[in-house]
């Protein structure tokens, strides 16, 4: 049935690659073979070789009888021969598939009755990024920045968001220790799309404490992808500024002669600020079909000190990751399950009112992947289920009057997704899908005895049984015309649907606002239309250009639409932004939807190993910003705060992104030297009222210079940041100043053993973070008199870990 559908499809391609050679024989063969007679069969024979004329042995090779869909399929020998014997006569299209190897089709061969069909076929090494399309099944390479996380990069990582720190476009909102937000041109937290292990997983918190990537641990990622702007639509709707991928491991299975596969990584780390300490085990044990795995990660610090010596309070946290995962594999297919628990027992927030007393989720993964002939389908079913609760913690508690407040929320993630990818001929690649994720979230805050009507006698329910469900369908085309252009073309449709059920409050004394909720119509839906049209032009070795236009749509999340009551102190609970304000929710809000055009340029030697340099500009506009509008100000002590309602607002976002790296030496005695920077420039603006956006980093860069030598690695980094002074006027948003940071790194590998050092910001220089949010519990401690100040970032820092991998 797939080989018709497939066959039907086959008219509308193309014809042969003109690397390959076709010629045909009508050579005899030995045995007694009668031309007329129906049952003569005949053969195709060849050679594969690559573009320097070398032999490939182990190359798939497969014949598909155009009339019938019928498939045989052969892998080269030592000498890269292959042979079809028996074959009805008749026209066959013949492929080649070999790893790091483009694929070769040769079309419309024919073979005749007695006769043997000889066609040589010479394979093109596949463009550098191929490897992403084939560890990663669901992205595109076109526009995708993909690395590998290694174990430097875990040991400098206090969570996976910080694993992409230095890729270009990202900047790093903080957000307690281990729920750290990426922003994609200044556009995040769920502005991005967020996947982990392909999964959509939502924060089930007003204050956004557990974001998607604090669920996996960075001792459990081993690849991270970021598409910043343009992004294909079939890695995800429902988000503006692009797409961030975090991926475990991929199975991996035993090799033929190989009885059982084993592999077993154990890791440990200690760092001195805030005595930061953990470990992280691996188990895997494969057999050729089976495989079981098990990655289980424990951390756990304490209060952080800035350079000036400063305690930064609530900056102290601990976590628990374990995940089994099953895997089979067997003639083209695939069948993973993770299953994970994570905990969090506890988890300081400086920038919050509150903090996190206990976070606890549960996940499903099982996915599925199938190759039928040139065509790869994917599906996947996942589950999470989190129970997350806040209070003040035990800095907080510490503070002049203590506000006890227990709030505890379950969300429920449920969601599937499909994909077909068909190649179409020689040049095409369609990719179409489906999925559905539907988030249930429950929202209630328990009444404190002895404090009605503010806090009591009832439950204030914040949100009841709120639903956001998402239906979306796509389909995609990429098409390689020549060697030198490439394009992607794809539309995409999303249907958001949000509710929320009746609410009310601690005592009567929310009644008013309860009333008018429960009174609305609250069932909204919306309707996305989101188009990516991108080309890559490679005109010569030395030089690749990508540009590209997105429109792309998001929805407001649960609290956006339903947070309801505007009394001061149950409007403070709501709010990820870090900023000590208080939000109130709008059911009346609009998806918001931006128009990206973007450009890539990149500049590198031939072999792409030399050096690079890269810049990408880029402009979006944005239609219905969900930002806010001042409903009114309150001034406790020294500092004004605002009750802010979220509302659509137009805004516009431009900026360029740098990055360039080279080797500045390569030989045996003094080893490799390399450098590497990345910068960004970002501006934000709201067009009605010329203000800045919120939390847009200012002009950064980081410059990496990097020797390494028989095994030993060692470097210098700098990371400088300007002032922060285009800032969101309608949130107090706080001017910070620029500074530079200074770091240091070594590793050295040996054997199974690697041991990696790092000292962190070695001048203990004090300074504010732009994207820090203000220092809430400095505020607290004052009694909330005094006046409320940016958050301070770490002081200097130094940090051992090692690996062992057997
Ligand atoms: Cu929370």
């Amino acid at each position: 049935m797939k080989a018709k559908f497939l066959l039907a499809l086959l008219p509308a391609a193309c014809l042969c690659l003109p690397a390959t050679t076709l010629h045909a024989l009508q050579a005899p063969i030995a045995a007694p073979c009668v031309k007329t007679d129906p049952a003569a069969t005949g053969r195709i024979v060849g050679v594969v070789k690559d573009q320097t004329g070398a032999v490939v042995p182990g190359v798939k090779i497969e014949a598909l009888r155009l009339a019938s869909g019928a498939r045989k399929s052969v892998t080269t020998g030592s000498q890269g021969r292959f042979a079809f014997g028996g074959l009805a006569a008749g026209r066959y299209q013949i492929t080649a598939v070999a790893k790091a190897f483009q694929v070769v089709v040769v079309r419309d061969v024919a073979v005749t009755a007695c006769g043997e069909t000889a066609i040589d076929i010479v394979l093109k090494v596949a463009p550098e990024k191929t490897e992403i399309e084939v560890n990663s099944a669901d992205t595109h390479a076109l526009g995708a920045t993909a690395q590998k996380v290694e174990n430097g990069d875990r040991a400098r990582s206090r969570n996976a968001a910080e694993l992409l720190g230095n890729t270009p476009g990202v900047s790093l909102r903080e957000n307690g220790q281990l729920a750290s937000v990426p922003l994609l041109h200044g556009m995040g937290d769920e502005r991005a799309k967020l996947l982990v292990d392909g999964m959509t997983v939502s924060s089930s918190c007003p204050n956004h404490m557990n974001p998607p990537l604090s669920y996996i641990a960075a001792s459990h990622a081993a690849q991270v992808i970021v598409m910043a702007g343009i992004v294909p639509v079939s890695m995800g709707g429902d988000s503006l500024g692009g797409t961030i991928s975090v991926e475990s491991r991929q199975p991996v299975f035993a090799n033929a002669g190989e009885r059982l596969h084993e592999e077993n990584t154990s890791s440990g780390f200690y760092s001195s600020n805030g005595r930061s300490y953990g470990g992280s085990l691996s188990e895997w044990v494969a057999g050729r079909n089976l495989a079981i795995g098990y990655n289980g990660s424990w951390t756990t610090n304490e209060d952080y000190t800035d350079g000036s010596g400063h305690k930064v309070t609530s900056t102290y946290s601990q976590s628990t990751d374990h995940t089994v995962t099953l895997a089979a594999q067997g003639a083209g297919n695939l069948l993973v399950l993770d299953a994970s628990l994570h905990h969090t027992p506890y988890e300081g927030f400086p920038s919050a009112q509150m903090d996190l007393v206990r976070n606890y989720a549960e996940m499903l993964n099982l996915r599925y992947r199938r190759r039928v002939g040139q065509a790869v389908v994917g599906a996947r079913v996942y589950w999470q289920g989190a129970w997350h609760a806040m209070n003040i913690g035990r800095d907080k508690s510490a503070f002049p009057m203590p506000m006890w407040m227990p709030m505890n929320t379950h969300g429920r993630d449920l969601g599937y997704s499909v994909q077909l990818e068909l190649p179409l001929g020689d040049r095409h690649t369609l990719k179409a899908g489906n999925e559905l994720h539907r988030f249930v979230l429950d929202d209630r805050w328990p009444a404190v005895p002895g404090t009605a009507p503010m806090m009591g006698p009832d439950t204030f329910v914040s949100v009841s049984n709120g639903r956001r469900g998402l239906l979306g369908s796509y389909a995609e085309l990429a098409s390689k015309w020549s060697p030198r252009w490439t394009t992607l073309f794809g539309l995409r449709n999303d249907t958001v649907w949000t509710n929320a059920g009746s609410v009310q409050g601690y005592s009567p004394m929310y009644g008013a606002d309860a009333t008018a909720f429960n009174a609305l119509n609250r069932a909204r839906t919306d309707v996305h239309l989101d188009a990516t049209a991108m080309a890559r032009y490679e005109p010569n070795a030395n030089g690749t250009y990508e540009f590209g236009y997105a429109r792309k749509t998001r929805s407001p999340n649960l609290y956006e639409r339903y947070a309801w009551s505007t009394n001061w102190m149950a409007s403070g609970m709501i709010g990820w932004f870090g900023d000590g304000n208080y939000y109130v929710g709008n059911v009346g809000l609009k998806a918001e939807t931006a128009n990206t055009v973007s450009a890539t340029a990149r500049w590198h030697d031939r072999a792409r190993k030399q050096w690079d340099v890269e810049v990408t500009p880029f402009l979006t506009g944005i239609q219905d910003y969900i930002d806010v509008d001042a409903l009114a100000t309150a001034t406790y002590g020294m500092s004004t705060f605002a009750q802010l309602r979220f509302a659509n607002h137009n805004a516009r976002i431009y900026g360029a992104d740098l990055s360039a790296g080279g080797t500045l030496w390569d030989n045996s005695t003094f080893g490799q030297g390399k450098l590497g920077m990345v910068g960004a420039w970002l501006h934000g603006e709201r067009l009605d009222t010329s203000t800045g956006l919120y939390q847009m980093m200012p002009l950064n860069a980081r410059v990496n210079f990097d020797e390494e030598l028989k095994g030993f690695t060692a470097g210098i980094g700098l990371q400088a940041v300007d002032r922060k002074s285009k800032v969101d006027l309608h949130r107090f948003e706080q001017v910070t100043p620029g500074y530079a940071l200074f770091s240091l790194h070594a590793a050295y590998k040996r054997g199974h053993f690697e041991a990696n050092l790092a000292g962190e910001n070695l001048f203990n220089r004090c300074y504010e973070m732009p994207l820090g949010g203000v220092n809430f519990d400095d505020y607290m401690a004052s009694g909330w008199m005094s006046q409320i100040e940016p958050l301070t970032g770490r002081g200097r820092s130094l940090h051992g870990g090692l690996t062992a991998r057997f």
